[in-house]
């Protein structure tokens, strides 16, 4: 195993806050991963920060009113400050606007420009005319002309993941005016990924066969076996990093082409924090680079960046890239521009000291080889019935009965059964277990035997019963409760990675700062006979999440998804204007409904019989996809009566039921104030 290990998570896009699929895919796995490495004693950094360029920001901010600085330095705030507080254990969390960034990615791009590394090319790209804009990436939308989604943005499909040139779009249209673009010259570097196609595939197709997860495999493979094209690294818009060389006037570089390098500016903004040599992170052959990433980024981080780290020569390549498939939301793909997920501020704002639940129930169900759906129903019974019913509850038994029985100190153990023995044995094998699922990048299963090890103490006091033996049997009990506190010992140490909130709460309840990682695996104690367990009365490790608080995130998300349908839903222009006179002739009443069947083998229609006030008569109305006859008797309507009889059905109809329907589609009566039995018909004030 290597000693030093560079471990990146995504950056996130400065556009929108956190939401849990975010956590899910990328930043839950690398933080367990970092944080069991440096508990292994590995030197570690882990890296991180905000991508602050590209389109959707320059989107955002046109929306918003505002400059791309202010969206940037709005949710750079936001994410960072919701990371700390969520315990993701970043030694740096930069951002892509820092200096040390753009010296950064300028110099590589000029690194790769003097090795005569790219290709310059004047071509024809999509120009809106009306907002005279060049248009790439995501200022464009088209069929992809690969899956045929027709909302492909012009670097990438989020149906199919295929990424591509926003030339290859069919049907584009600009997302800035709705305009067909036309085509117009200009000149881009191109970063030649036909010429890197031999490397990638011994590196990738012959070296990380086996190593790397299928769906990370598998993507490369489909990519390189379609063959690789030159990739365009600039772009024709202003918000970015200046091209650094003759010619790039107007220009920037490409998003995708600076945030990778942003991996390695904010690893030397932190090494000159920290006085360590960044090189060491990103030259040396002995160092693992790992990149933690979600599934639509897997060719930037596999085929393109390493043809950049290629290319300019002197930088080691990625171990391996663990990336995950998408976490759902009750049902739904997750949506930062529909509002459908759960953000992480507000999460932390509405459970706080919750952040291990949260955790536990993303790792739990975390979408590892397909996409997942996180629920709150689930989410409540992985605290509930798993942290709270099996893991705090056997903590709770073991500190409630050593205050109770031993005063907080640990006891000193007579004899040991079988049982004690096999237990204790068993306890140390947990360490190698959980290691190897997170050296697998299987953090679900690590998560799973995390709670087995709860499950084993658990199931030793409730077998062994020190409550009942107590009485007559105090020196077995003693041995129990022993064995019992080095269970609850290991947990504190082997639950750091997934669990760190708890992990601390439980350590202060051991009054320990533990051990080590290898210390469970090979002590016979990691709590010897009279240390003190923390004074007074132990606090609970997990509490349990209740019914109303489930009920208000789900409440919220409803009223999330009525937001959209009403901003989605159309409503219909006004139809052309009326003279007053032809207003005057319409003679609207209100009457009340007496009677209402349905019109036979009508699917819309309802016979209904209305006192107007002036008499009763037969209406046939079209609600019947909207109301139940049953439903409308007695519906006191607003009726127009001197409409020209009709027949419908053979049914002779003699008046009109004015309804109007919702932006929904949905009908429903006019009759503003229910009070009034019936009218004298409209009057004109
Ligand atoms: N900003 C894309 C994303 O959030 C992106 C990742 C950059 S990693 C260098 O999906
Ligand atoms: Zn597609």
């Amino acid at each position: 195993m290597s000693n030093r290990y560079t471990i990146t998570a995504a950056l996130p896009y400065t556009n929108g806050p956190i939401h849990i699929g975010h956590l899910a895919g990328v930043y839950v796995p690398a933080d367990i991963y970092a944080r069991y490495l440096r508990l292994i004693g590995k030197d570690v950094a882990f890296i991180c920060g905000s991508d602050e360029h590209g389109v959707p920001i320059t989107i955002k901010a046109k929306k918003e009113g505002v400059t791309p600085q202010d969206v940037v330095d709005k949710y750079h705030a936001i994410i960072k400050q919701s990371f700390e507080d969520f315990g993701i254990s970043f030694d740096n969390y930069s951002r892509t606007s820092a200096k040390i960034h753009h010296d950064t990615a300028s110099e590589f791009f000029k690194t790769l420009y003097d090795k005569h590394e790219f290709v310059e090319e004047v071509t024809e790209q999509l120009y809106d005319e009306e907002a005279k804009q060049f248009l790439a990436d995501r200022f464009v939308i088209g069929t992809c002309p690969k899956c045929g989604y027709e909302e492909a943005y012009g670097d990438q499909c989020e149906n199919c993941g295929t990424s591509h040139n926003a030339t290859d779009l069919i049907n584009p249209k600009s997302a800035i005016t709705g305009n067909t673009p036309t085509l117009k010259e200009t000149k881009h570097w191109f970063l030649p990924l036909n010429k890197h196609e031999d490397f990638l595939r011994e590196w990738i197709l012959k070296g990380h066969k086996k190593d790397w997860k299928p769906n990370v495999y598998g993507q490369c493979k489909s990519w390189i076996d379609d063959g690789l094209r030159p990739r365009a690294v600039t772009r024709d818009l202003d918000w970015g990093i200046p091209v650094p060389v003759e010619g790039g006037e107007g220009k920037v570089l490409y998003v995708w082409f600076d945030a990778p390098i942003g991996y390695i500016s904010a690893t030397k903004e932190w090494a000159e924090r920290e006085g360590k040599n960044w090189e060491d992170y990103w030259k040396d052959e002995n160092t693992k680079l790992v990149h933690f990433i979600g599934k639509d980024n897997i060719v930037f981080h596999c085929i393109i960046f390493p043809s950049m780290l290629k290319a300019e020569g002197s930088y080691i390549l990625p171990d391996n890239v663990p990336a995950n498939e998408f976490l759902n939301l009750e049902g739904n793909k997750l949506s930062t521009s529909k509002n459908w997920a759960v953000w992480l501020h507000e999460y932390l704002e509405d459970f706080p000291e919750k952040q291990d639940a949260l955790r536990y129930a993303l790792i739990a169900n975390a979408p590892e080889t397909k996409d997942n759906d996180f629920t709150w129903k689930d989410f409540q019974a992985r605290n509930n019935n798993e942290l709270v019913a099996i893991f705090g509850n056997f903590i709770n038994r073991v500190a409630v009965l050593t205050n109770k029985y031993y005063d907080g100190e640990v006891p000193e153990p007579s004899e040991f059964t079988k049982i004690d023995e096999d237990t204790l044995t068993a306890v140390k094998a947990y360490p190698a277990v959980i290691a190897s699922s997170i050296e697998r990048y299987r953090f679900r299963e690590a998560s799973q035997e995390l709670m087995n090890l709860a499950r084993l103490g658990n199931k030793y006091l409730a077998d062994e019963e020190p409550w009942k033996k107590v009485k007559d049997d105090p020196e077995r009990v003693k041995t129990i409760m022993f064995v019992a506190l080095q269970i609850a010992s290991a947990l504190a140490i082997l639950s750091e990675p997934l669990l760190p909130f708890t992990s601390n709460k439980l350590k202060s309840i051991l009054n320990s700062d533990g051990n080590s990682w290898e210390e469970v695996a090979t002590k016979d104690i990691l709590l010897p006979s009279g240390h003190k367990l923390q004074e007074g009365k132990a606090e609970l490790l997990f509490k349990p999440i209740e019914e109303k608080d489930i009920q208000a995130q789900l409440d919220k998300l409803e009223a999330s998804k009525k937001a959209n349908e009403a901003a989605n839903a159309t409503v219909e222009p006004q139809k052309d204007t009326i003279t007053f006179d032809d207003f005057t002739k319409l003679d609207i009443r209100v009457g009340t409904i007496l009677e209402a069947e349905k019109m036979p083998k009508a699917k819309k229609l309802l016979v209904l019989k209305v006192d107007t006030g002036i008499d009763v008569r037969t209406i046939v109305s079209g609600i019947a996809e909207s109301y139940k006859a049953e439903d409308v008797i007695g519906k006191k309507v607003t009726v127009l009566v001197n409409l020209a009889p009709r027949a419908l059905r053979g049914v002779e109809s003699e008046g009109m039921i004015l309804m109007t329907e919702t932006p929904e589609g949905q009908l429903v009566f006019v009759n503003p104030d229910n009070s009034v039995e019936t009218s004298n018909g409209l009057k004109i004030s």
